[in-house]
C-alpha cells in the first residue's frame, strides 16, 4: 500500500477510505493530501521547472508565471473520448457518447491497474465556488499530474479550507484522473509530457453516481476536473434534480453612467468571444463592464423569487492566439503574472508569443513544440491555436468587487449567440420565457471551413452553448429550462436577448466593429430590462428601431446603412432557418418539449405572414 507523505488533514472517514481504494487500484508510489498553500504551488512549480517540464518565464517579463508544452497529441477537449454513462442510454440522449456503465467501468479499472506506478498521488479538494456558499458544491481530484495540481490550485478554491467546510460527513463529487503513463523503476518523463495515446483517452461521468473518472490526458478540461467535467456535466444534472441552473455562461456587471447596475449572463459556443465580452472596455462615455466570470454560471432561485448566479471558478483558462491589448486588455493584464501558459511560443528574452498578440515575433522563438521557429521561414504557427494562458481573477483589474459574493448577483438578462455572418440580426429579444427557450435551443455556429462532418456555410446547431457539455438528454435539459420559467414571474426573471456581433456583407466585409462597441448593444439590454429602449415587435421577437443602437462616435464605421442592414428582417433567410431547425430538432424525437414544438410553428406561421 502506498503511503501518506504528509498527515491525513481530515477526519471523512468515507473520503480517506476512497483515497486508500484509488491508491490500491492505481499503485502511486506516495500519496500527497494538498493544502492549497502558496508553498505547496511554488514547490511544485520548481520540481517541474527542474525535471525539465516547465520552463520559469523571466520574471522581469512575466513574473511568477511558467510555461508548458503539451505533446502534440494532447492539446484540446476530446469530445470524441467523453461520454455521460448513464444507466440508461436514453438519458444521455442524442448528442452524448454513451456507453454501459459497468462496462465502462470495467475497461477503466483496466487502465487505472498500475497507471501510476512511480508517480504521486495528489488528494485535491476544492470547491467550485466560494467556500461555504450556498450555490458552491465541494469536489475531490485523485491526480498524478503536479501540473492539474497547480492548474487547480489558481481554477478552483484547493486544500485545507475545503476539507473545513466538508466536515466529517460533508458530500463531495469523487475525481479521478490519471495521465495514463505509469514510469518503470528508475524511469522518469525527461521533461515530456506524459499521456496515453487517443484510444485510452476517456473522459467519464456517472450522472446517477455523480462520479467523474478521467484517463490519458493532462490538458484543460480533460484533466482539470472542477471544469467542464464537474461544473457542467455532472452539475447540469444536479440542477435539474435540485431545481437551479449550471450553465455555460459569462456573467457580467453592467454600470451605466448613472451609477445603475445590470448583471447579464451570456451562453455562446467555444471560441466565440465569451472571456472578451465579459471583460470588455466600453467605447461609449461612461458606462462600465466589470467581470464575474467568463466561462460558466450556477444559478439558484433567491427568496425574492430572482436568479441569483454565482462564477464557480476562481480563474481564466483563456484561449491565448487572437488575444491582445486591442481585443481584450484586461485577459492580457490577468496573464502578465502569476499564470501558467500551455503551447504558447517562447522567445529569445524568456517572455511569451502568439499570433494575433498584437505585435511581431521579437526574434527567432521557441514553438510550442519546442523547435526553433523564425518567423520569415515558418510553415507553422508558433503557438498552437488553443494554446491557453491559467490566469488568477483576482489579477484581472476588471474584475468586480462582489465576484465572490457567497449569495451571488441577481440576473437582469441573459445573452445566447453565436458567429452567424448572415440571416441573425445583431440583437433581438424573446417575446417570452418560452420563446427565449427557443431561442437558446437553435444557438448555433456557422462552419467556416470544412471541419468534422459538415460542409462550410452550413450552421453547427449548440444549443445554450451546452452541446459538450450537457450531463444528460438534451430534451430533458431544454423541459428544464422551461420548468425554470415557471417557478417565478416574468418581471423576475431574466429578460432573453439573441446578439450577433459577427455579420458581414455579401462581399465579405465585417458590419460590425465587435469588442468594446459591443457596450452600445449591452445598452440597449440594459434599457430593455428597465423597460425603456425603443423596439418594435417583428416576426422573431422585439429589435431595435435603427436610432435605438447609441452609434456616438461610430458613424462613419458603422453607417445608417449599415445598421439598417444589422437591424433588417431577412425573412427568406428566416424561412431556410426554419428548415434547419426543424432538422435539428428532429434528432431529440418524443423528448422534445411540446412547448418548443409550438414555438417553431408559430414562428412558421409569423413568417408566413
Ligand atoms: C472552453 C471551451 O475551453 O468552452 O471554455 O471549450
Ligand atoms: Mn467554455
Amino acid at each position: 500500500m502506498a503511503k501518506h507523505l504528509n498527515a491525513i488533514p481530515t477526519k471523512h472517514a468515507k473520503l480517506v477510505e476512497w483515497v486508500e481504494q484509488w491508491a490500491a487500484i492505481c499503485k502511486p508510489e506516495g500519496i500527497y493530501w494538498c493544502d492549497g498553500s502558496k508553498a505547496e504551488y511554488d514547490r511544485l512549480a520548481e520540481e517541474m521547472v527542474q525535471s525539465g517540464l516547465a520552463v520559469r518565464l523571466n520574471p522581469a517579463k512575466k513574473p511568477n508565471s511558467l510555461l508548458f508544452r503539451s505533446d502534440p497529441s494532447d492539446v484540446a477537449r476530446v469530445e470524441n473520448r467523453t461520454f455521460i454513462a448513464s444507466e440508461k442510454q436514453e438519458d444521455a440522449g442524442p448528442t452524448n457518447n454513451w456507453i454501459d456503465p459497468k462496462e465502462l467501468k470495467k475497461t477503466m479499472l483496466g487502465l487505472y491497474d498500475g497507471c501510476m506506478k512511480g508517480r504521486i498521488l495528489y488528494v485535491i479538494p476544492f470547491s467550485m465556488g466560494p467556500v461555504g456558499s450556498n450555490i458552491a458544491k465541494i469536489g475531490v481530484e485523485l491526480t498524478d499530474s503536479a501540473y492539474v495540481v497547480i492548474n487547480m490550485h489558481i481554477m478552483t478554491r484547493v486544500g485545507t479550507k475545503v476539507l473545513e467546510v466538508l466536515g466529517d460527513k460533508g458530500e463531495f463529487v469523487p475525481c479521478v484522473h490519471s495521465v495514463g503513463k505509469p514510469l518503470a523503476e528508475g524511469e522518469s518523463d525527461h521533461g515530456i509530457w506524459p499521456c496515453a495515446p487517443i484510444e485510452k483517452k476517456y473522459i467519464a461521468h456517472f450522472p446517477e453516481t455523480r462520479e467523474i473518472w478521467s484517463f490519458g490526458s493532462g490538458y484543460g478540461g480533460n484533466a482539470l476536473l472542477g471544469k467542464k467535467c464537474l461544473a457542467l456535466r455532472i452539475a447540469s444534472v444536479q440542477a435539474r434534480d435540485e431545481g437551479w441552473m449550471a450553465e455555460h455562461m459569462l456573467i457580467l456587471k453592467l454600470t451605466s453612467p448613472e451609477g445603475k447596475v445590470k448583471y447579464v449572463a451570456g451562453a455562446f459556443p467555444s471560441a466565440c468571444g465569451k472571456t472578451n465580452l465579459a471583460m470588455l472596455i466600453p467605447t461609449l462615455k461612461g458606462w462600465k463592464v466589470e467581470t464575474i466570470g467568463d466561462d460558466i454560471a450556477w444559478m439558484k432561485f433567491g427568496k425574492d423569487g430572482r436568479l441569483y448566479a454565482i462564477n464557480p471558478e476562481a480563474g481564466f483558462f483563456g484561449v491565448a492566439p487572437g488575444t491582445n491589448m486591442e481585443s481584450n486588455k484586461n485577459a492580457m493584464i490577468s496573464a502578465s503574472r502569476d499564470t501558467i501558459f500551455t503551447n504558447v511560443a517562447l522567445t529569445e528574452d524568456g517572455d511569451v508569443w502568439w499570433e494575433g498578440i498584437g505585435y511581431d515575433a521579437p526574434g527567432t522563438l521557441i514553438d510550442w513544440k519546442g523547435q526553433k521557429w523564425d518567423a520569415a521561414t515558418a510553415t507553422e504557427k508558433a503557438a498552437h491555436p488553443n494554446a491557453r494562458f491559467t490566469a488568477r481573477a483576482s489579477n484581472c483589474p476588471a474584475i468586480a468587487p462582489e465576484w465572490e459574493d457567497p449569495a451571488g448577483v441577481p440576473i437582469d438578462a441573459f445573452l445566447f449567440g453565436g458567429r452567424r455572418p448572415n440571416t441573425i440580426p445583431l440583437v433581438h429579444q424573446s417575446m417570452s420565457w418560452e420563446h427565449g427557450v427557443f431561442m437558446g435551443s437553435i444557438v448555433g455556429s456557422e462552419v467556416t471551413a470544412a471541419a468534422l462532418d459538415l460542409k462550410a456555410g452550413t450552421v453547427r446547431r449548440d444549443p445554450f452553448a451546452m452541446l459538450p457539455f450537457c450531463g444528460y438528454n438534451m430534451g430533458d435539459y431544454f423541459a428544464h429550462w422551461l420548468e425554470i420559467g415557471q417557478k417565478s414571474t416574468a418581471d423576475k426573471l431574466p429578460k432573453i436577448f439573441f446578439v450577433n456581433w459577427f455579420r458581414k456583407t455579401a462581399d465579405g466585409r465585417w458590419l460590425w466593429p465587435g469588442f468594446g462597441d459591443n457596450s452600445r448593444v449591452l445598452k440597449w439590454i440594459f434599457e430593455r430590462c428597465d423597460g425603456t429602449g425603443k423596439a418594435v415587435e417583428t416576426q422573431i421577437g422585439y429589435m431595435p428601431t435603427v436610432d435605438a443602437i447609441d452609434r456616438t462616435g461610430l458613424e462613419d464605421k458603422v453607417t445608417d446603412a449599415d445598421m439598417k442592414e444589422l437591424l433588417a428582417l431577412d425573412i427568406d433567410g428566416w424561412k431556410k432557418e426554419f428548415d434547419s431547425i426543424k432538422v435539428h430538432y428532429e434528432k431529440f424525437g418524443d423528448k422534445l418539449p411540446q412547448a418548443l414544438r409550438d414555438q417553431l410553428k408559430a414562428l412558421e406561421q409569423r413568417l408566413a405572414k
